[in-house]
């Protein structure tokens, strides 16, 4: 053996070996924790509750960035194969993989600094050193409409055929993918239109895009959706279009009515729609009373019920439809919730930069996926 061979021989051991030992030391301040990417693409969603949780944007801007490209990438995948199945996929992940080895490299992606960074961001209403549940509601929220709205604009570049930045009804298929399906049809994204099975029900039985639903998005009746219409068009439940959330109730009272007397009764909205409103620290609840399940439903029908002809028209469904189909800010606002408790290590209802710092997995935790630790909770549903 040559002295050339064996000290490359050697060189290699020895790279060997410091790699061996820098991967271990990594591993144990990492405390068995890496930072992964996901992703929310939900190519096939389970039939079912069409509440199925809104898949909230990651906490840190950075991170919700790599997790877009890759669903990106992921849905161009999907979307490639459902119109060309004949084209051979490309394997396109190493990206991802060393993005998350930037994520879990210390020296780039250190959690620490990421938290000082983003702090003076969500402190801002007012600037006081301490982080309120309101503000951090906001943050999330913030993060989530970028999210949402990024989808949408990955869904418009397929429906706008002619690429003027407008999607009209004629342009507005149901992608192949979604006609063939099990149920009909299902929507990509999670959140508002997954059918009831018996497709009977939710009237939309010729397909489930609808002129009506098209008509209420388009807010300037233009006949065409901008990119801001379009959003709300996929996400009414999210939208400030009074016209939408009227649609809206219109569908709710359509699936909800069992009679089909074109109204809500008490029976209707206890067995079809009460159970899906979903309060946020409003104190519905009162066992104190002597019928303990059936009255604070019973309150509230009859406080909607304005012209108290003992029905609910779609336009006295308009104060609670927001909370039958959850919107982004009831997310973000569960997300805050949690957050504050993991972190408010002082329980003064704020959170300092200290506690942030101290707690980062909180702010992390959803991405961080855990190899072998079982004390360490693992939030999915915050995502
Ligand atoms: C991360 O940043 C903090 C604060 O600047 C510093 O104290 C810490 O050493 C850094 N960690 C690494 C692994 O660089
Ligand atoms: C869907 O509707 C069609 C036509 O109305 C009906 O024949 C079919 O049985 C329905 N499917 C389900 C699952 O209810
Ligand atoms: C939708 O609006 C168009 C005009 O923009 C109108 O011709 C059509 O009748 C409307 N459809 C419904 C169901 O309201
Ligand atoms: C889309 O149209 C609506 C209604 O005319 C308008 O309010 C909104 O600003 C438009 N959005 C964009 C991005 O131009
Ligand atoms: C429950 O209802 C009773 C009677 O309406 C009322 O006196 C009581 O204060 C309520 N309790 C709570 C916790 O809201
Ligand atoms: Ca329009």
């Amino acid at each position: 053996m040559t002295k050339k061979a064996s000290f490359i021989i050697y060189i290699t051991l020895a790279v060997a070996l410091l790699l061996l030992i820098s991967r271990s030391s990594n591993k144990n301040s990492h405390r068995h924790r890496r930072l992964k990417l996901r992703s929310n693409f939900n190519f096939t969603p389970p039939a079912g509750p069409r509440l199925s949780a809104s898949a909230a944007a990651a906490f840190d801007p950075l991170v919700a960035e790599f997790e877009r490209k890759r669903e990106d990438k992921e849905w161009e995948h999907h979307y490639i194969q459902a119109h060309h199945p004949e084209s051979t996929p490309t394997d396109e992940w190493d990206d991802f993989a060393s993005a998350e080895d930037y994520l879990n490299d210390e020296e780039k992606f250190n959690v620490t600094n990421r938290l000082l960074l983003l702090f003076p961001n969500i402190d801002v209403d007012p600037p006081n050193g301490y982080v309120s549940a309101a503000e951090l509601t906001q943050w999330n929220l913030k993060q989530s409409q970028k999210e949402v709205l990024h989808r949408t604009q990955r869904e418009m570049e397929v429906h706008d055929k002619n690429k003027d930045g407008f999607v009209t009804l004629a342009e507005y298929q149901p992608p192949s993918w979604v006609v063939n399906s099990e149920y009909g049809y299902e929507l990509l994204d999670n959140d508002d239109f997954l059918p009831n099975p018996d497709n009977n029900s939710f009237g939309y039985e010729m397909g489930w895009w609808k002129e009506e639903h098209f008509n209420a998005s388009d807010v300037d009746g233009d006949g065409q959706l901008n990119i801001t219409e379009f959003n709300d068009f996929l996400h009414p439940s999210d939208s400030t279009n009074h016209k939408l959330l009227e649609w809206l109730c219109k569908e709710e009272i359509r699936e909800r009515d069992t009679d089909e007397d074109g109204k809500i009764n008490y029976k209707e909205f206890y067995h079809g729609i009460y159970d899906l409103i979903r309060t946020h620290g409003e104190g519905v609840q009162n066992s104190s009373h002597e019928y303990a399940e059936e009255a604070p439903a019973k309150t509230l029908f009859n406080q909607l019920d304005k012209d108290g002809d003992g029905y609910l028209s779609h336009i006295e469904l308009l104060p609670v439809i927001q909370k039958i189909h959850p919107s982004e800010l009831y997310y973000a606002q569960q997300q805050s919730e949690y957050i504050m408790q993991q972190a408010d290590t002082d329980k003064d209802g704020r959170l300092s930069l200290t506690e942030m710092v101290e707690n980062p997995y909180v702010f992390y935790s959803a991405v961080y996926d855990e190899d072998e630790d079982e004390d360490y909770d693992y939030h999915d549903e915050f995502r």
